[in-house]
């Protein structure tokens, strides 16, 4: 199977992202997402109702902007335009027009998407890989799922939707975010990696980062080894 452009395959599935070393987040026992913005109100969703709605399974590859490709991931879960459809939209108020999303994790992390692109037929709600329930490097208790856009679309520990009439902006971005500025729609087959520098200007820069961010968000991660008890 080929990848996108200026993507290589990597071996199995390593935790990756902006938490980098810190330990995935503390999940309660009744999880929720919350729903917020061009709404009357915010309401949260119990992430029990996603058992409830119809289920979509989905395999696929997840492909980092920083150039890594994890390939044949089996994602379960619920349609993002299942949920919306049947859960959010009802609740949009009338005469708004929503336009971008934001998808909020436990961690404090957020990424943004165009509604169009957060409706494709293959974008998920999974709670669910590879058989299993989704473990805490990939995102537990669910995360969102968007295989044609670079994954730092795809919210891990996925806790919070925003739902916003024009393009939401980020005051608290640190540098690096601004420099590393993402693409807004982030498709992978367009390899729309940087919202203003060409793909291939970025992708030598964007490959030196991946072996220190995997070492670092290894540290943090589930299967991390505990040093041995000195004697
Ligand atoms: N909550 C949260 N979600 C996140 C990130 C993160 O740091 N925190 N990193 C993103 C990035 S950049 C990528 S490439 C993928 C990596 O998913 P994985 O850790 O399951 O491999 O998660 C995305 N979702
Ligand atoms: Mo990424």
């Amino acid at each position: 199977m080929t990848l996108p452009p200026g993507q290589h395959r990597t071996d199995g599935f390593p935790r990756f992202g902006k938490h980098l070393h810190r330990p995935a987040p503390a999940v309660s026992i009744d999880p929720v997402i919350e729903i917020s913005g061009a709404l009357a109100e915010s309401f949260a969703v119990p992430l029990a109702t996603l058992a409830t709605l119809p289920r979509r399974e989905l395999t696929a590859d997840l492909h980092c902007v920083a150039g890594w490709s994890a390939t044949n991931l089996r994602w379960e879960g619920v349609a993002f335009e299942t949920f919306y459809r049947m859960i959010i939209e009802p609740s949009v108020q009338p005469g708004r027009s929503v336009t971008h999303v934001a998808f909020g994790g436990l961690d404090g992390y957020r990424s943004v998407a165009l509604i169009e692109d957060a409706l494709a037929d293959d974008v998920l709600i999974a709670e669910r890989l590879n058989g299993r329930p989704l473990d805490s490097d990939h995102g537990a208790p669910a995360r969102l799922v968007s295989p044609g856009q670079y994954g730092f679309v795809s919210t891990k520990h996925l806790c919070r939707i925003e739902l916003h009439t024009a393009e939401p902006t980020n005051a608290d971005a640190s540098l690096a975010d601004r420099l590393l500025a993402e693409h807004p729609r982030a498709r992978v087959w367009e390899e729309e990696r940087h919202r203003y520098l060409p793909a291939w200007s970025v992708r030598p820069i964007y490959r030196l980062l991946i072996p220190p961010i995997a070492f670092l968000s290894a540290r943090g991660g589930r299967r991390s080894p505990t040093p041995p008890a000195s004697p």
